[in-house]
């Protein structure tokens, strides 16, 4: 029994608290849902090369709100979505990507250990997706947030966060049959200008969003075995 229950007496006095939602699996299900979770997953793909087949907004809209699910310090939820399919936006964006782009590839921003790094996805700083995905999602990270009047409130964990919220809104596409790419075009304060977005929420990925163009080639990579991104510890090393 715990000494120190959660919550205690006290604490329900003040806040409120529900009881947990859980759903138990027997064993069997258990293993058989991991499976095919992991099965599934392993299935998703970084997509460059998007049909510009429409997408209804409720989709997007839905794999939003799974990614607000995420968990979050102090549950303050540090993040905006900003959802376009705005031929003008789109086009905007991809331009001032490329722009950034053009530098990092061709102007030296990027090294050349980083350039080789890349060699294998043969990227470069055409980015049509952007104007051709019937979608363009701006992950936005607020630093702090403004109260109704007008006072700094602070976020914690920004980073973490919204890093969660991302990877989960990744996974919420998959599962309903969209593709997306986690795209980066540094530096991205154009995004918040573009998107009219205040100074204190920063860009923290753009994701295009769609269908894959019929016939996509993705290159084949290999993800690392769990022996070789897991340890286990049996005994305290320090
Ligand atoms: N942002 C650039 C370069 C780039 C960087 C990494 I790290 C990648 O995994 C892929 C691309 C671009 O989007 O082309």
């Amino acid at each position: 029994m715990y000494e120190h229950p959660y919550p205690s007496p006290e604490l329900e006095a003040q806040h409120p608290f529900q009881s947990l939602e859980f759903v138990r699996y027997s064993p069997a299900v258990m293993l058989e849902r991991a499976q095919q979770y992991h099965a599934d997953m392993d299935r998703r793909r970084s997509v460059r090369m998007f049909s510009d087949e429409p997408v209804p907004r409720e989709l997007i809209d839905l794999a939003i709100m799974t990614a607000s699910t995420a968990p979050s310090g102090a549950h303050k939820q540090p993040w905006t979505f900003a959802v376009t399919e705005s031929v003008e936006v789109k086009r905007k964006i991809r331009e001032a990507a490329e722009e950034q782009e053009k530098v990092n590839y061709d102007g030296g921003r990027m090294n050349a250990e980083w350039q080789a790094a890349l060699a294998p996805l043969g990227t470069d700083y055409h980015k049509e997706f952007l104007e051709i995905a019937p979608w363009l999602v701006v992950l936005f990270e607020q630093r702090f947030r403004l109260t109704d009047s007008g006072e700094k409130e602070h976020n914690y964990y920004v980073k973490e966060s919204v890093g969660i919220a991302a990877g989960m809104f990744i996974s919420a596409l998959h599962q309903m049959g969209l593709v997306c790419l986690t795209h980066t075009p540094t530096p991205m304060a154009f995004l918040s200008r573009i998107m009219g977005r205040p100074d204190y929420e920063r860009p923290f990925v753009l994701f295009p969003v769609g269908f894959p163009v019929t016939g996509t080639k993705v290159p084949e990579l290999r993800r690392r075995s769990l022996q070789e991104i897991s340890v286990t510890i049996t005994e305290p090393l320090d």
